[in-house]
């Protein structure tokens, strides 16, 4: 069975990650979303709440899972038997961070494949930091994440 796991911080998920989850979950028999557990970096959205919102938006995806992890990716990935790393690219300003952590990865475990994937046009602007930014000028996000993030980061923005 060809297990991908696709990382990332997803604080909060937005279009532009589901549109990679799902083409990867066509690709792959089983694609485990994992949120990084990094206490170091702010987020607006804790673990526990990234974790959730993930599972909601991909519920109707058979062949996905949501978990967290932390530490090294590759140590994850060989807890669960996945090889293959997703990512999406969106611009040529990712190419060279992600060259970099590929190339890591690979020297770190040889049997570890990185699967790039090109992002669709309608998301290539596309990034949680974005979706924070608009919402916290009260600017529609309707466009950018699903209803229930929407709804999420809507409670979110009148606590702070
Ligand atoms: N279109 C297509 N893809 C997108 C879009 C979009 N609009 N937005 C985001 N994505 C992709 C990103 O390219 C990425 O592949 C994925 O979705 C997640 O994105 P983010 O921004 O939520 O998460 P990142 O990229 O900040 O998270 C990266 C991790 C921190 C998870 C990663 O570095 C990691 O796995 N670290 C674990 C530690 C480790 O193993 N380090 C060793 C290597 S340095």
């Amino acid at each position: 069975m060809a297990i991908a796991v696709c990382s990332g911080s997803f604080d909060p998920v937005t279009y532009g990650h589901l549109d990679i989850i799902s083409r990867g979950a066509k690709v792959f028999d089983k694609v485990i979303v994992a949120v990084l557990i990094n206490s170091k970096k702010n987020s607006l959205f804790s673990v526990d709440e990234r974790v959730e919102l993930l599972r909601q938006v991909t519920a109707g995806m058979d062949n996905v899972e949501v978990d967290s992890f932390d530490g090294l990716l590759i140590d994850y990935m060989n807890k669960r038997g996945a090889k293959v790393i997703i990512r999406g690219l969106r611009a040529v300003s990712d190419f060279e961070y992600e060259m970099q952590v590929a190339s890591i990865n690979k020297k770190l475990d040889q049997e570890i494949e990185t699967f790039f994937m090109m992002t669709s046009n309608q998301y290539s602007y596309l990034s949680s930091s974005i979706v924070k930014e608009v919402a916290r000028y009260k600017a529609s996000v309707a466009d950018l994440v699903p209803p229930e993030v929407e709804a999420a980061l809507k409670r979110k923005m009148e606590q702070l």
